[in-house]
C-alpha cells in the first residue's frame, strides 16, 4: 500500500525528498492543493476542510499512511483528520516528531520555532512542548516572507540574507539555543540559517526528523516495503508549468505534476 503526502503545494516535497531519501523502496502519492496555496494565512476552519477532502482522496487510493507534510495543515487540522479517517489509514504530522525529538535530548533549553502565521499563531508546538515537562522555553516567531521568497528562488543571495538577518534578529527570538525549521520551504535556506548563527545555534531540519519518524513506525509495524520499486505519483489541484519547475528547487530534480481536480 502506498504512502500519501499532502501540503499546500510543493514546499511538502522537502518532506517527500526526506522520505524516499530513507525508503526508497516505498510507493508514494503526493498531493499538492496548489489551488489553495498559501496555507499559512488561510483561517483554520479552511484548512481543515481542504484537509479532509484531500485524505478522503488519499484513502480511496488505499494509502496505508497519511502524512501531513505541511506544518500550517498540520498545526490547523492533525486532530480532526486524524478523527475523520479512523482505522483506514495511520495519520502522521510534520509537528510531532519534532516535539518528540525535544522530549528525547533536552530538559531546560530554550528553543526558537519559525514558519507561516497558521504555524505560529496556532500555539501547537508551544501547547505540545509545554506538555513535554521539560522545562523548554518556546521562542517563536512568524515569517510569512520566507516562503514565497524561496519558491521565487530567493535564497543564497545578498537579497535572502538580509532578509533572514532580519527576521532572525528579532527580539522574539534572542537567546534560543535551538530554532525549529517549522516550514516546507525553510531546508533550502538552512545553510544560510546556519551561517548566520555559526555554531551557537543547532538548526532542527523538520523533514529530516519527520522522515526518520515514518520509517519508525513503519518499522515498529512491519509495514515497510522491502520489494517495492519506489513508483512515485505527484497530483497538483491547480496545475502550471511554474509550479513544475519549482519541483527541482524542493525535491532536487525536476518531477512531472499531474492535474487532479479535486474541486472541479
Ligand atoms: N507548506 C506550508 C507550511 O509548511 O506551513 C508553507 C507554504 C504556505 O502555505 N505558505
Amino acid at each position: 500500500a502506498p504512502i500519501g503526502l499532502f501540503d499546500s503545494g510543493i514546499g511538502g516535497m522537502t518532506v517527500a525528498r526526506a522520505v524516499t531519501r530513507l525508503l526508497p523502496r516505498e510507493t508514494l502519492i503526493y498531493f499538492g492543493d496548489t489551488a489553495h496555496l498559501p496555507y499559512g494565512d488561510k483561517s483554520t476552519a479552511a484548512i481543515q476542510a481542504y484537509s479532509i477532502k484531500i485524505c478522503n482522496m488519499l484513502i480511496q487510493q488505499q494509502c496505508k499512511l497519511i502524512l501531513i507534510a505541511c506544518n500550517s495543515a498540520s498545526a490547523a487540522a492533525f486532530e480532526l483528520v486524524r478523527e475523520y479517517v479512523g482505522s483506514k489509514a495511520k495519520v502522521l504530522n510534520v509537528i510531532d516528531p519534532v516535539v518528540d525529538y525535544l522530549r528525547e535530548r533536552y530538559d531546560g533549553r530554550t528553543v526558537g520555532l519559525i514558519g507561516t502565521k497558521q504555524t505560529v499563531l496556532s500555539n501547537v508546538y508551544k501547547k505540545k512542548i509545554d506538555a513535554l515537562d521539560r522545562h523548554i522555553t518556546l521562542k517563536s516567531l512568524a515569517t510569512p516572507l520566507l516562503a514565497p521568497m524561496i519558491e521565487e528562488g530567493f535564497f543564497n543571495n545578498s537579497i535572502s540574507e538580509s532578509i533572514i538577518a532580519r527576521y532572525l534578529s528579532d527580539p522574539a527570538l534572542e537567546g534560543i539555543e535551538s530554532l525549529i525549521l517549522g516550514c516546507t520551504h525553510y531546508p533550502l535556506i538552512k545553510k544560510q540559517i546556519s551561517q548566520f548563527y555559526g555554531d551557537r545555534v543547532e538548526i532542527l531540519d523538520t523533514s529530516e526528523i519527520v522522515a526518520q519518524s515514518l520509517k519508525a513506525w513503519l518499522d515498529q509495524h512491519y509495514l515497510c516495503n522491502e520489494q517495492g520499486n519506489g513508483e512515485r505519483q505527484f497530483y497538483v489541484s491547480d496545475y502550471t508549468l511554474s509550479f513544475e519547475t519549482s519541483t527541482a528547487l524542493f525535491f532536487g530534480n525536476q518531477i512531472q505534476l499531474s492535474h487532479y481536480p479535486l474541486w472541479e
